[in-house]
């Protein structure tokens, strides 16, 4: 990018340096159409005549010289020939080993066509005869990842497979509705009742947008990518792992502080997990997600025994205590450093850079195993997988982020053990935050619509109506805030913003050191100061954390088809990724008499961290902070969470940071 010389034309220079949304070329429009037409209810046989043919008519074998790597869709085809690969119609989870590495070979075979044409030809042959749970995940990691895709938008996922997201009763009232030819809008609950404490949370942990981000989340950083082999490296994806969880966790517990309840309990291999959870969710085909009761215990499974969970965290406990990794070869790997953590995410997730997954073994991976099949370990009953077995309902159980708790310990241990940050680290000399003045924070809870389309059957006798489900959801007022800043020269300055709570569940007032623990990033984004005063105002729309609503797959369509006759052009940007938590979760409920949070924002001198040649207000695409980017460097080079990821010592605050309570006010509608 910085060899692109200043730019002759100001469009050429949006277009080339500044990731902004520019008209897409006709190809581009064409493949989004494409991509569009062979995502659309995948659950039945493709009914787009053009790509039926196109699908039949190919020969993935004689094809094969196509492929920049031929390997995976030799050994594709040859499992397709051999009937050994998942049928279509039945579930798919990555969790499970055979689908993860049937499904890896089509994405290896999508991403190594050498053009457009053979990756059209490709899809529209395994459309209709690979499994469509692995087809739509490997063609979406594909699009993601091509250079000729770039800027493709993917309909939401909740679109694509809405028995997800939705429970039963909605999917059962849907096909009355649609048998009866009537449109219609299903109301949609939270799972549980009040008799359940969990439920006060359910909005958050069953909120379609926060789901899709999860879903998409991993998607952008497979755990399964092999770097060097693809050519695309994930910059920082070890520490992604912890910190995007971590803040998942952190953003959770700020919600449940607003409902009256405690902080998350890590769980324990060896403890009864206290909260059951009936997800209330059926597969399309296969039957309901299994549920667990109360006060259940982990059970071995055939590959993956409590005890060997024990060892690992133990190998894990001792490498951080260590500070240091032991990896296959038996070298040491120091985690002294903030390059630690991402060894430790790997390690722990654990991702395909695992330095050392035979000692260390998958902790994380096998946690979601673990739960998915705990009331039927054996495999007795042949319960299909349970919630936590697929990122897109994952977060609907509770025990998600006790899993999740559990590792962000261990990754706090390894923190802990880090040196506080010193002055040199925290302050920025002749900046001073004078004021943060921020509009008055309002959440409420709104109507929102899912498209139903793809959740039922097509019939020939039937048309389709519209069904819908309405559900509830959080929402904020829009909110602007001010930064007041003096400062003595001019600078480009990283600003970070952050809410935290006050208060615990006991109603004590939390100390610095714990409450770093749950600071929840609301903003970080870079600005320039001149010598002087300087007020920097930001919308809560610009937030470096979250995305807005996704954009229907009916919406989306429209514009495609608009672009192709030639009345408005399509809009993309090339960076675009989908992974972001929802603009309107930003802020935490809050209550109904108002709730005060400590707003802590801090100034640094970014010519310190940057890390790209980029311009520094270069818009990457969807959310920095949680997502990270795609194909360029993560932007700063400060650890993640910073200045909180690491114990407070005992100097803290500077004139370039300012803390003051917020007050979150929840309004009843
Ligand atoms: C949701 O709850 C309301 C009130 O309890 C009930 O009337 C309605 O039938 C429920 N909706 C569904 C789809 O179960
Ligand atoms: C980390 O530990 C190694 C081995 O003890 C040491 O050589 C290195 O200087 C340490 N690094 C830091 C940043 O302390
Ligand atoms: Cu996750």
């Amino acid at each position: 990018m910085k060899l692109i010389p200043a730019c002759l034309v100001v469009a050429v220079c949006i277009a080339y340096c500044c990731g902004v949304s520019v008209p897409a070329d006709s190809g581009l429009v064409v493949r989004q159409y494409e991509i569009l037409k062979l995502l659309n209810k995948v659950h039945e046989p493709n009914r787009i005549k053009e790509q039926i043919e196109i699908g039949n008519s190919f020969d993935l074998s004689t094809a094969l010289t196509g492929f920049k790597n031929p390997n995976a869709a030799k050994a594709l085809l040859k499992g397709y020939k051999a009937g050994s690969l998942l049928p279509r119609g039945s579930i798919f989870t990555l969790f499970n080993e055979k689908h993860r590495s049937e499904m890896i070979l089509l994405f290896e075979t999508f991403f190594y066509a050498n053009d457009w044409d053979l990756l059209f030809k490709t899809a529209c042959w395994a459309r209709d005869r690979i499994n469509e749970g692995q087809f739509v995940y490997a063609l979406s990691v594909a699009v993601l990842h091509r250079s000729d895709t770039h800027g493709i938008v993917l309909p939401p996922p909740y679109e694509i497979y809405p028995h997800l997201f939705v429970n039963s009763e909605v999917i059962h009232a849907a096909y009355k509705a649609k048998m009866r030819q009537e449109p219609a809008i299903v109301r949609m609950n939270f799972t549980g009742t009040i008799k359940n404490p969990e439920q006060r949370v359910a909005y958050l942990g069953e909120d379609i947008g926060m789901n899709a981000h999860h879903a998409h989340w991993h998607m952008d950083f497979p755990f399964w990518w092999k770097e060097h082999e693809y050519g695309i490296h994930k910059d920082r994806k070890g520490e992604l792992f912890y910190y995007m969880h971590h803040q998942l966790i952190a953003r959770f517990d700020l919600e449940r502080l607003s409902n009256n309840l405690p902080f998350v309990e890590p769980l324990s291999w060896d403890q009864k997990i206290a909260n059951g959870f009936y997800p209330q969710t059926t597969y399309r085909v296969g039957g309901e997600f299994p549920a667990r009761p109360d006060n259940y215990a982990f059970h071995d499974l055939e590959n993956i025994k409590i005890k060997d969970m024990i060892d690992y965290t133990r190998r894990i406990r001792e490498a951080i205590a260590q500070q240091a990794v032991i990896t296959k070869s038996g070298e040491y790997f120091y985690l002294n450093d903030s390059k630690g953590i991402e060894v430790l995410g790997d390690l722990m997730e654990p991702s395909f850079d695992s330095k050392h997954p035979e000692y260390y073994g998958a902790l994380h991976n096998y946690g979601h195993i673990l739960l998915g099949q705990i009331t039927d370990p054996k495999g007795k009953f042949n319960m299909p997988p349970g919630v936590m077995e697929h990122f897109e309902t994952a977060t609907r159980d509770p025990a998600f982020f006790r899993l999740h708790k559990y590792i962000d310990n261990l990754f706090k241990l390894h923190k802990d053990l880090l040196p506080s940050y010193s002055k040199e680290e925290l302050s920025l000399d002749g900046v001073q935050i004078e004021d943060v003045q921020i509009d008055e924070l309002t959440t409420y809870f709104e109507d929102f619509d899912i498209d139903l389309l793809n959740a039922l059957d097509d019939t020939v006798e039937l048309e389709d109506v519209e069904i819908k489900a309405r559900v509830r959801r959080l929402n904020h007022k829009p909110f602007n805030f001010k930064i007041e800043v003096n400062s003595d020269k001019e600078y480009t300055a990283a600003v970070r913003v952050y809410i935290g709570p006050k208060y615990d569940w006991f109603g004590q007032e939390i100390t610095l050191d714990e409450k770093r623990l749950y600071m929840v990033e609301i903003d970080k984004f870079v600005t320039k100061l001149t010598a002087g005063h300087n007020n920097i105002f930001r919308k809560s729309s610009e937030s470096s954390v979250t995305i807005p609503d996704r954009e229907t797959t009916k919406v989306l369509h429209k514009k495609v088809k608009d672009a192709l006759k030639n009345s408005t052009p399509l809009l993309v940007n090339k960076d675009v990724r989908h992974c972001g938590y929802p603009g309107r979760l930003l802020l935490p409920k809050g209550k109904i008499e108002g709730m005060p949070f400590p707003l802590y924002a801090i100034v640094t001198d970014f010519e310190q961290e940057k890390v790209n040649d980029l311009p520094f207000d270069y818009d990457y695409g969807g959310s920095i902070s949680y997502c990270g980017t795609l194909g360029h460097k993560y932007p700063d080079s400060k650890p993640m969470g910073y200045p909180f990821d690491r114990p407070i010592g005992r100097e803290f605050y500077y004139p370039n940071m300012f803390e003051k309570d917020v007050v979150i006010t929840h309004k009843e509608s």
